[in-house]
């Protein structure tokens, strides 16, 4: 046939060809007190992209995943690549109107989503634009359907093998969602291809990853470092995954490692903080000693970190460098190969240049804008012709950070080059915070910035400009808490507020953000 160019498909790759290679009998994920084989996986991915297909979804329809950590999310994620479909898996955080914004900006047909997240968004129905089916994924497996699709009713009479769709090495395969600093959440689409280059370079190479290791992400799967962490580097290596599907806190996070003995963790420097403080402050003993190595990506890894969590627990921590538009991590510390304070070396696979204002490569020590070449970076985002023609030079990517690399190629990181703040590993907006806050009644301005703390972590900070008639008091602190923790996503609100007269502007009246920062 012509024109359908070498078939490539990512669930051949990540699971049919698992069971060609005798590993079916093998665990590929331990979630709470299940262990799902290889082939149980892949009967379930079929099973997911048959009824999808039943449903009318076809090639290149998108597919929005709101779901928790669990094997469903692996099944719909693989299950709608299997049969061409694009899924976009989001955080489960948000709010109704991001909900909207996901399904109408991706024109997604379907949605697969756990119950208790589709009860807080399906009286905005009626905006949902494309949206035709919502598959809802209940605790009860024997909850049948009413208006809407049950996952576990659909999977019971669905056969437990489909047709692999034509797609190539080149088709999109999945998108993420990026937040932006204006706010609107930018689609980065991502290719059949990317996820396998993702898992031969910074997988293979800078984990080592084989079949014996055991995967523990606690940044979830809906973060492209989750993604990879928790599903796609231990399926493509053969090797088993444990899902949490709670939120990471830390004596969850430690019960997980001890229940499960994991070889490889993934977390964010503040999960790591947190846990230490945890593990200090309780006095326990925590036996992490099946971990081989831990991973820190998300902002930059406090240098103090390195060394406490070595005292504590004997365990190196990797810091690496990764963005959505890159997939996974492109620069990253080696095991034995540690420089703390530093984001490492290159990842065999990708390329950097650190260039100045006219895009010439500067030389060592030498601050500058972060370039990065390597195939799986995006080819861009949906719908965003001018962004991609800022961001994607030839077969260069502007990754938006300031950096620095040193004599012996160690790269440094030294901020970002907009507004954007990375708090707990995830992105926020500060105008998408001013923005929620201005509309409080005692506020009449606002800028939000971020903080350092004593440790290198970056926390959210409001200096408040009240109206007349409001004066700075503790209970209005915690109402403008407490007021945008109801509007926004629950990790946006600020952890300090500081009451100012007149906030710093330019002659045109641009807030000046930077004069606020400490
Ligand atoms: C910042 C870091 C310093 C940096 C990610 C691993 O974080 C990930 O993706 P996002 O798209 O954000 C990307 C941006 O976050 N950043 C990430 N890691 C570090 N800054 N040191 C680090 N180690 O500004 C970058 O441009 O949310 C991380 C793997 C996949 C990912 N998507």
């Amino acid at each position: 046939v012509k024109g359908i160019g070498i078939p490539y498909n990512a669930a051949t790759k990540f699971i049919d060809e698992k069971i060609s290679f005798g590993l079916g009998e093998k665990t590929a994920i331990y979630y709470r007190d299940e262990q799902i084989t290889y082939i149980e996986l892949q009967k379930c991915v079929n099973k997911v992209g048959y009824a999808l297909k039943e449903l009318g979804i076809e090639a290149e329809n998108r597919v929005l995943l709101v779901c928790y950590d669990s094997p469903e999310f692996i099944t719909s994620f693989y299950g709608s690549i299997k049969i061409g479909a694009v899924p976009i898996p989001v955080n489960t955080m948000m709010k109704p109107g991001d909900y909207e914004y996901y399904l109408n900006k991706s024109r997604a047909k379907a949605l697969i989503i756990h119950e208790d997240l589709w009860e807080n968004i399906s009286a905005f129905r009626d905006k949902f634009l494309y949206l035709q089916h919502v598959i809802i994924i209940s605790d009860d497996r024997e909850k049948l359907s009413g208006r809407d699709y049950q996952y576990w009713e659909l999977i019971k009479s669905a056969p437990d093998n489909v047709k692999t769709s034509y797609t190539c090495g080149d088709d999109a395969a999945f998108w993420l969602f990026s937040s932006g600093s204006t706010g609107e959440a930018k689609g980065v689409i991502h290719l059949q291809h990317d996820m396998e280059y993702a898992l031969n370079t910074y997988a293979q190479e800078v984990l080592q990853i084989t079949e014996d290791d055991i995967c523990f992400s606690a940044s979830k799967l809906f973060f492209a470092y989750g993604l990879g962490g928790g599903m796609y580097f231990p399926l493509g290596a053969g090797a088993s995954t444990v899902l949490l599907s709670e939120r990471p806190l830390p004596e969850k996070v430690l019960s997980i490692i001890e229940t499960y003995k994991p070889t490889i963790f993934f977390g964010v420097p503040t999960l790591y903080g947190s846990i230490m403080d945890y593990v200090e402050r309780s006095g326990n003993q925590y036996d992490l000693s099946s971990l081989r190595i831990c991973t820190s990506a998300g902002e930059a890894l406090p240098e103090a970190f390195l060394k406490r969590w070595k005292e504590l627990f004997g365990i190196d921590i990797l810091d690496g460098i990764g963005s959505t538009e890159a997939l996974h991590i492109y620069i990253s510390n080696r095991i034995h190969d540690i420089r703390p304070g530093t984001s490492g070396k290159v990842v065999p696979g990708y390329e950097a240049k650190v260039v100045d204002e006219d895009g010439n490569e500067v030389g060592p020590n030498t601050v500058g804008d972060l370039l990065i070449k390597g195939d799986s970076l995006t080819p861009g985002y949906w719908n965003l012709h001018t962004l991609n023609k800022e961001k994607i030079i030839g077969e260069w990517f502007a990754t938006g950070d300031k950096y620095y690399k040193d004599e012996d190629g160690y790269y440094t990181y030294y901020g970002r080059a907009d507004d954007m703040l990375k708090i707990g590993g995830i992105w926020v907006s500060p105008v998408e915070v001013e923005n929620c806050l201005v509309e409080h009644q005692a506020v009449l301005e606002i800028a939000v910035v971020g903080e350092t703390t004593e440790e290198g972590l970056t926390l959210l900070k409001a200096y408040v400009v009240l109206k007349d008639g409001y004066s700075p008091c503790d209970e209005l602190t915690n109402e403008l808490v407490n007021y945008a923790k109801s509007k926004l996503a629950r990790y946006k609100f600020p952890r300090v507020i500081e009451y100012i007269d007149e906030l710093p502007k330019t002659s045109s009246g641009k807030i000046q953000r930077f004069r606020l920062r400490v």
